[in-house]
């Protein structure tokens, strides 16, 4: 069944192979889109056209709404897929591509705009019968009404940007002294970050989990859930360790947020691929938002459930109805992914671009490995540091864990700095094994510790390696080294 003849990815790196991998599979001629600096990048080898669509910075390429679907319209496409950041919640975009008569791949313009609301969806929610967060119903009046509110939630508090996401403006507030100040610190961050000083408040929860559910809804009125994913191990709104599913997940609690997330997604007029996000919270779980966009860890879901999201995203696109109803989804095993950045955990996170000088990727059981990087690559200063996705897949969560230390050792990237040393860490912290998790676990004393100790020593092995790579030996040393240095890993006793 051919959805469509030709279809435009309107992103770039491995999300971009992610989606043209499964319009190959389908049979759909796909048109790449790359800025300047994106010239030789593998998603544009990998497509079947590719049009330059502007200069390196996001806002003259990825971002530049016309010229994406003129590009899209001169080629021949029927729809845009434009998978995560960039436009991918740009309501504008999506009714753009409606009004030229291209098919926007994911839910409708209006949809993506009612979700990006935080008031305005928090609202529908609270309407649909989905537990929502105390707080205030809409948008703070004066600080009076919130020192009302937050009198009446109980403080610590937190003030919201309601046009926000991503964390962005918001202050959490542990004491009545310091509410008026907060208040206005979010009102000119969320003024000058997003256009619109509306902000809100909440009572704050401190180490909640982060817990997701996947929705995939139809056209014609089917709406079904893939199951959770747990997503609490962040760093500044960024995750980094996602799984699937959820570790401390029970049929019960299953049951009640799964139906909260398919109310959600009624309420919200859904179709297409989304996720509605909780926060969890001593047996409480809360609305947070919904995403209207494929997620960076969809891949554990396809992994748990053997469901192809993209190719049932492109099916629905083209309004096909879906072909398994929500008894026929079951989940076996257990997914973790680890999002490989090229940034140095050993130096707050900072981002290290550049060029690969030895790259060898893991393989074998349970392992997927999505990236836009190879040997030889430079990865460029200007887009996000995400390079790749490791993800691994077990009969249970021991063997997921087992089958992640393993890829993580096999995996070299050599010449820039990357996560890998810290996810070795994390996958080796007792607390993780434990799946005692929550979104403040990397600034948590036990971690940092033993953390810091073990990405020093994976630091000092890639260092005396790098040092050598960095000053061009010749080609055997350094392969020499390589050998030495993964032999070294995978024998390292715990
Ligand atoms: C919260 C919260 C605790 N209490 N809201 C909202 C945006 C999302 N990316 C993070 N958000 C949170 N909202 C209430 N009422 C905790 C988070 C949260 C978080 C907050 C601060 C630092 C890191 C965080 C990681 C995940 C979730």
């Amino acid at each position: 069944m051919k959805y469509f003849d030709k279809l435009l990815i309107a992103n770039r790196g491995e999300i971009a192979i992610r989606v043209m991998r499964a319009c190959r599979e389908l049979r759909i001629e796909t048109v790449a889109i790359y800025s300047t600096l994106d010239k030789n990048a593998l998603h544009v080898q990998y497509a079947d056209e590719a049009f330059h669509v502007g200069e390196a910075p996001p806002s003259k390429s990825y971002l530049n709404k016309e010229r994406i679907v003129d590009i899209a319209k001169k080629s021949g496409c029927e729809a845009i897929h434009p998978g995560y950041g960039f436009l991918a919640e740009n309501a504008k975009f999506a009714k753009l591509c409606t009004d030229e008569g291209i098919i926007f791949v994911g839910p409708s313009w209006k949809t993506i705009e009612a979700m990006g609301s935080k008031i305005g969806s928090k609202k529908m929610m609270k309407e649909a019968g989905v537990p929502v967060m105390p707080g205030t119903e809409g948008a703070i009046q004066n600080e009076y009404e919130a020192e009302k509110v937050a009198d009446s939630v109980g403080y610590p508090v937190i003030i919201k940007a309601s046009a926000g996401g991503g964390g962005i403006g918001m202050q959490i507030v542990r004491d009545k002294s310091e509410l008026f100040n907060a208040i206005n610190a979010g009102m000119r961050i969320a003024e000058s970050a997003f256009g619109d000083s509306t902000v809100f408040v909440e009572k704050y929860f401190d180490k909640p989990r982060h817990i997701e559910f996947q929705i995939l809804a139809d056209e014609h009125g089917s709406t079904v859930h893939l199951y959770d994913r747990e997503c609490s191990i962040q760093r500044r709104h960024q995750k980094l360790v996602e799984e699937a599913p959820c570790p401390i997940m029970t049929d019960e609690l299953r049951e009640r947020m799964s139906g909260s997330a398919i109310a959600a997604a009624r309420a919200a007029d859904y179709t297409n691929a989304g996720t509605v996000e909780f926060l969890y919270n001593n047996g409480e779980y809360y609305f947070m938002e919904m995403n209207t966009r494929l997620q960076v860890e969809h891949t554990i879901t396809e992994f748990i459930t053997g469901i192809d999201i993209v190719k049932n995203q492109l099916a629905i696109a083209a309004g096909e109805p879906l072909q398994f109803s929500q008894s026929d989804i079951n989940i076996r095993g257990h997914a973790i992914e680890c999002r490989i950045n090229a940034e140095d955990p050993l130096n707050n996170f900072s981002a290290d671009p550049g060029k690969i000088l030895k790259y060898r990727s893991p393989g074998g059981p349970g392992i997927r490995l999505d990236s836009g990087i190879h040997m030889g690559y430079t990865i460029p200063a200007v887009y996000d540091s995400m390079i790749a996705k490791l993800c691994a897949w077990g009969y249970n969560r021991p063997e997921a864990i087992d089958r992640m230390r393993r890829a993580i050792s096999e995996y070299v990237i050599l010449g820039v700095k990357t996560t890998l040393p810290l996810h070795a860490a994390i996958m080796h912290n007792q607390h993780f094994i434990e799946g005692d998790t929550h979104t403040h676990f990397l600034q948590e004393e036990h971690f940092s510790k033993t953390a810091q100790r073990y990405m020093r020593e994976e630091e000092a092995r890639i260092q005396t390696l790098g040092l050598s790579l960095r000053h061009g030996k010749e080609v055997a040393a350094i392969t020499a080294a390589v050998n030495t240095y993964i032999a070294g890993r995978g024998s390292r006793k715990d």
